[in-house]
């Protein structure tokens, strides 16, 4: 294949098999969901990572049952990603901040008290709702030129565009990042946060890939693409939200300009890190959680251990989907989000229930899939008095606590 953001030939070195789209939760168990492969690829030239294979946008985002859920290590998330801003003076309190791919503005709800004027743009319909009735203006749309330039027209340049996990969901990623530069003046600032591609492979977390995270980012990877638009980092903030996420500040590229010393700094890691030998490891590893996990959960079905998955995440789908569980090893899903209860998981066929239920008749062990949230999910539940089920780890290898 060709690589997305250089066009050099890129080559595969992970393949999950074929897998529905993750976030696709179904009304009906029964309804066999279409699955498309799981294949990563890299490109050795530029460094990106991507997917050879991506649906449409339309299909993947017009309706959505993602919602932004109202964490304490997302709210953590904002303060420091807030206090990087302003030390950088990239965020100000006569800013005007466009969030792009805002789902329901928790991030917006935020920053609204820390600046002059939020917007946001996000292409969910449903969920779009959800953010103007909690008071947060929302264009329902795609970011791309022609919405940027409405945007423009309406409501001036945007001081700071945010891109928190979006950036990588879009078969080409150059259609928002021209977006933006089109959107911002040469003072502006764009901030593209995304799942980590060091931490994918260092972690073996297998499950960040899905249909709808198209590209792992690195900073070689997004050097790349950025200069192909006139841009450049200007600072990098590394976080652990979402398994281990990079912050990228960028701006358009002009002579004076002289990066923060984070830029080099993490470039020179990552190159020291990302060698062939750890794509290999990778791949090797993730072979060999997928036995792990597979006989773990075997014996504890062997055992009569009841076993559920906790978090409806769209990880949790490719995990489940890639080793093969379905409800026949695993009887439910526990999440918090209404959209997603009493819908059933893609091709796996687990049903979702809520946190409530599951207090009811708590399960012996959770397959934590939305291991990103492990301590608050654990403390959550030991604090509503359910201190006998156990929780299995999948990654960065399986264990259970
Ligand atoms: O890129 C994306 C990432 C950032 O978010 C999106 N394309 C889709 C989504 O991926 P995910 O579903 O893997 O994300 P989360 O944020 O790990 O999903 C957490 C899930 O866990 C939510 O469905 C809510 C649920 N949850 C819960 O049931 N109880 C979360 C918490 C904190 C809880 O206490």
């Amino acid at each position: 294949m060709a690589c997305r953001i250089c066009g050099a030939h890129t080559r595969s070195i992970l393949d999950l098999g074929e897998s529905p789209p993750a976030n696709a939760l179904l009304s009906t168990p029964e309804t066999e969901p279409r699955s498309f492969p799981l294949v990563l690829e890299l490109c050795d030239d530029c460094g990106n990572l991507q997917l050879r294979d991506c649906l449409d946008a339309e299909d993947l985002y017009r309706d959505y049952l993602y919602v932004t859920p109202d964490s304490q290590l997302l709210r953590h998330h904002y303060e420091q990603l807030h206090a990087h801003l302003a030390e950088g003076d990239y965020i100000r309190p006569d800013s005007f901040v466009l969030e792009v791919g805002s789902n329901v503005g928790m991030l917006l709800r935020f920053l609204q008290s820390r600046t002059r004027k939020v917007l946001g743009i996000d292409p969910a319909a449903n969920i779009c709702k959800l953010a103007q009735d909690a008071g947060i203006e929302t264009m329902c749309d795609f970011f791309a030129p022609a919405s940027a330039e409405r945007i423009r027209a309406q409501h001036g340049a945007p001081d700071l565009i945010v891109a928190r996990h979006c950036m990588a969901h879009n078969a080409d990623p150059h259609v928002m990042i021209a977006a933006a530069a089109a959107l911002l003046d040469d003072t502006g600032h764009l901030v593209i946060e995304n799942a980590y591609g060091l931490n994918t492979v260092e972690n073996n977390e297998l499950d960040q890939i899905y249909h709808e995270h198209m590209f792992y980012f690195t900073i070689r990877s997004m050097r790349a693409l950025l200069a192909k638009h006139g841009m450049h980092l200007a600072s990098v903030l590394m976080s652990p939200v979402h398994g281990g996420s990079v912050v990228f500040v960028a701006k358009k590229t002009r002579p004076t300009d002289v990066p923060d010393a984070s830029v080099a700094l993490y470039a020179e890691r990552e190159d020291r890190l990302m060698k062939g030998a750890t794509y290999e490891r990778f791949a090797a590893n993730v072979r060999e959680l997928k036995e792990q996990l597979r006989a773990l959960v075997g014996d504890l079905n062997a055992e009569h251990k009841s076993v559920w998955t906790y978090g409806a995440t769209a990880k949790g789908n490719t995990l489940l989907n890639y080793v093969g569980f379905t409800r026949d090893d695993i009887e439910y899903c526990v999440d918090s989000t209404p959209l997603k209860q009493g819908k059933f998981l893609p091709k796996s066929g687990i049903r979702v229930v809520s946190e409530e239920h599951a207090l009811e008749n708590p399960p012996d062990y959770f397959l934590l899939t939305a291991w990103n949230y492990k301590d608050e999910i654990i403390g959550k539940v030991r604090a509503a008095g359910n201190n006998r089920s156990r929780f299995i780890i999948p990654v960065p290898h399986v264990h259970i606590v």
